[in-house]
């Protein structure tokens, strides 16, 4: 190895003189100097004039001996570092040890009747599934998912049935009272209507109020909705702005099979476009291009779109088609915003007064998380109660 070498490989101590070491002995003598700091060490034999085996000891080393111990800490913390690495990769394979979908036995990318003729033939022993087969087969034991119990028997192949009938379900495009269909979206397991709700009646059949005075709006405390601006050209596009009492109504305000989505939903639908866990459960603007993947594209200026300029990051990838449907204030009751914002509501409540909700802007590609009361008008997207399986 020569100097060169050493100094590219150790650009920190490029200008420490390197020095070969070079002592010449004969065979089975003890070397005339010791150097305990090195680099390299390697051996040459020759034969001398006289005929006799002799050994060239060839040791590298850098500079004074405090350098060489430098060099030597270096190489004990890239040894550390490594070693590092090794563990935290050990560590990642253990923590995802295996490949592929619940469910999808076969590992092929379909959730389909051969998963269950492969679950089947392990069961009744005419195949033995491997390891990788048998946790993808393990399904039972969780409502829509497959979490698995450790073991595969006759309830995993059940479950893999019951899932692949509900596949039809999971694309079912919901239909509310009011016999309205709504263009619905698969966004990591989750169903997601791709529409604003547009419902003026509960479940059960009651009419919702629609209230159009800014006074008795801001006075709610039950149910109620409008149209932005009391106008109801805006329906079909926008849905309608509802306060959290009707979110909240017992007599359900979804359609059937369909509910407004958690706190936690909404934060699992962000983690699902790439947010972190902390990111969301922080407060306020969070994450980076979530909202954009969220937003309908195209501006009002440009006349491809709803939004107005700049519509930042607006890339819709996620399929939700977000829209900016404004709102309506629950302190005083003028609407507000449309072009400009889209606030959802979510099923949680902070306290007494004020609920969770997220909303889109313009101007921005993050989603922001905030809290508002409860009498304030936002569009609501409903999501299907159940998860569904990774590939309808
Ligand atoms: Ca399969
Ligand atoms: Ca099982």
């Amino acid at each position: 190895m020569s100097a060169g070498v050493l100094g590219s490989l150790f650009p920190l101590i490029k200008s420490q003189q390197v020095m070969e070491i070079a002592c010449s002995r004969q065979s089975g003598s003890r070397p005339r100097r010791v150097d305990r700091y090195f680099l390299h060490r390697s051996y040459r034999e020759n034969r001398n004039r006289w005929g006799h085996r002799v050994r060239t000891d060839i040791r590298l080393r850098i500079g004074s001996a405090n350098n060489s111990k430098r060099v030597l800490t270096m190489r004990y913390w890239l040894k550390v570092l490594v070693m590092a690495l090794l563990i935290c990769l050990s560590i990642n394979l253990l923590a995802q040890p295996y490949e592929g979908e619940k469910g999808d036995v076969n590992n092929d990318g379909n959730l389909n009747v051969l998963d269950i003729i492969f679950t089947s033939r392990h069961i009744v022993g005419i195949d033995t599934l491997n390891e990788q087969e048998l946790w993808r087969a393990d399904c039972n034991s969780h409502k829509g998912s497959c979490r698995g119990d450790g073991s595969v028997d006759i309830r995993d192949a059940k479950k893999i049935v019951d899932i692949i009938m509900r596949l039809d379900e999971c694309l079912e495009l919901p239909k509310d009272i009011d016999g309205n269909i709504y263009d619905i979206v698969k966004i990591g397991h989750q169903v997601w209507m791709a529409e604003n709700l547009k419902v003026t009646r509960y479940r059960n059949g009651d009419p919702i109020p629609n209230i159009t005075s800014n006074s008795e709006w801001t006075h709610m405390s039950t149910g109620a909705y409008c149209n932005y601006a009391n106008d109801a050209h805006n329906v079909p596009v926008y849905g309608r702005l509802y306060n959290w009492y009707a979110v909240n109504d017992s007599r359900g305000l979804a359609p059937e099979g369909w509910h407004v989505p958690t706190d936690g939903e909404w934060k699992q639908l962000e983690m699902d476009l790439g947010m972190s866990q902390s990111e969301a459960d922080d407060k306020y603007l969070r994450g980076r291009d979530e909202g954009g993947k969220l937003k309908a594209t195209g501006t009002i200026e440009g006349g491809d779109g709803l939004w107005f300029s700049p519509n930042t990051g607006a890339t819709n990838e996620s399929g939700f088609s977000a829209l900016p449907g404004g709102d309506r204030y629950g302190d005083y009751g003028p609407f507000y915003s449309m072009g400009y914002l889209a606030r959802f509501w979510s099923s949680t409540e902070l306290d007494g007064s004020y609920a969770w909700y997220r909303r889109l802007s313009h101007s921005n590609s993050q989603v922001y998380r905030g809290n508002y009361l409860k009498q304030d008008g936002f569009s609501v997207r409903c999501v299907r109660d159940w998860v569904c399986p990774a590939n309808p």
